[in-house]
């Protein structure tokens, strides 16, 4: 029978475009082509839909020349089905400058790698929901609460997990009462770390040292969202483990943990930024299977199911956590869309437990081939 076809999306409107179109050109080099039929579609940075003009295969990540997708005149768009979404797949469609369209054929599940706003918070969920397409990774639901770290903290500690202590300010909250938010703020402990609620990546955040750079901390995080976070430094190893979801109501699966091993000499980065994510001189490199005392991992491995489930997470979650000195564990989020280029840690977690780049893909497209549209 014919093989399914498989949309992969990638660059769209978020700051990390560039870091979407590289993880684009790992997933493209590794997917198994004997088993699906691959589409590719960009998103420029004004949020026009695509068909390539570049191969992102040739998409390297040096800075200078940052990967992007070039607008097109023709533009592409992905309609449901003529059976609506009752019909487990959608057309892909392109709309010439005269709006003649000429269709790019069916479309039988999509692999959205796409960061931020846009592409993780929901809203492409949304749509594709709407199209009655399956897609890889996290529902409408889970895909929003896991890009606002107010709610994933609320559901957390619902879920009985530790979370650290942190403050949340909403633009209402600060329009009504600056001086009360701060003075909320304060009762924390320094240092703290403020930063966008919403914002996928690591931009806008800052570690606050002194109570004299909280304002200004709070106004940068504000460029990003109106609603800010503060959280409480949590002294303690920054453990990771992957989860994977299963299909037909098993549990899900998880990783070997794996640790964020920073350098010495590696202050110029204050916490794992985006320069440690994606550069070669990163100051920071992961260690898997982590080194942790008897039991440790299984409880951190059972926690991370807990964690996954309690946003309702489906396919793929990278679930973060510290191990304090005191040997406690407390989590600090879950990525439902984690860095996932072959040497991410979502991947290297995933080989250093026996499934490899390639099969780790065809596990997350045919959890998606597996699952029903609509309510589940
Ligand atoms: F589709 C998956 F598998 F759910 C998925 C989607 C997106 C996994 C990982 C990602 N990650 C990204 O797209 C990114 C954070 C690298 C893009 Cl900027």
């Amino acid at each position: 029978s014919a093989k399914p076809r498989i949309l992969v999306l990638y660059g769209g409107q978020s700051s990390e475009h560039a870091v979407s179109c590289v993880t684009a050109a790992g997933v493209l080099r590794a997917i198994d082509t004997s088993r699906f039929e691959v589409v590719e579609v960009g998103i420029t940075a004004a949020g026009q839909w695509t068909r390539p003009v570049t191969d992102p295969r040739s998409h390297s990540f040096d800075g200078a020349q940052l990967p992007r997708v070039e607008p097109t005149a023709s533009s592409v768009q992905l309609h449901p089905g003529a059976g609506g979404s009752a019909q487990r797949s959608a057309e892909l469609v392109e709309i010439a400058p005269d709006l003649s369209v000429t269709s790019l054929g069916r479309v039988d599940a999509v692999l959205p790698l796409l960061h931020g706003p846009f592409g993780e918070d929901g809203t492409l969920q949304g749509l594709l929901e709407l199209a009655g397409v399956p897609y890889v990774g996290a529902g409408v639901l889970t895909s929003a609460v896991g890009m606002d770290k107010h709610f994933m903290k609320l559901a957390f500690a619902a879920a009985g997990l530790t979370v650290g202590p942190w403050e949340t300010i909403t633009a209402r909250q600060w329009a009504a009462d600056p001086e009360a938010c701060l003075q909320r703020v304060r009762q924390l402990t320094l240092p703290v770390f403020v930063k966008p609620a919403r914002a996928g990546s690591s931009t806008g955040i800052t570690r606050v040292d002194d109570w004299s750079q909280l304002e200004q901390a709070l106004e940068t995080a504000r460029k990003f969202d109106p609603k800010v976070i503060v959280e409480q430094g949590i002294q303690g190893r920054e453990i990771e483990c992957g989860v994977l979801g299963s299909a037909g109501g098993a549990a899900a699966r998880t990783s070997e943990c794996g640790e964020i091993v920073v350098h010495q000499g590696a202050e110029s980065h204050q916490f794992y930024d985006f320069t440690a994510k994606y550069t070669d001189d990163a100051a920071a490199e992961l260690s898997c299977p982590a080194d942790l005392p008897a039991g440790v991992s299984e409880e951190i491995r059972r926690q991370a199911v807990i964690a996954f489930n309690a946003i309702d997470g489906e396919g793929i979650s990278r679930v973060d956590f510290f191990y304090t000195s005191e040997g406690e564990l407390v989590i600090n989020e879950v990525n439902t869309m984690p860095g996932f280029t072959p040497i991410s840690m979502y991947p290297q977690m995933w080989k250093a437990s026996g499934l490899n780049y390639t099969e780790l893909i065809t596990e997350l497209i045919q959890l998606a081939l597996d699952r029903p549209v609509g309510l589940r």
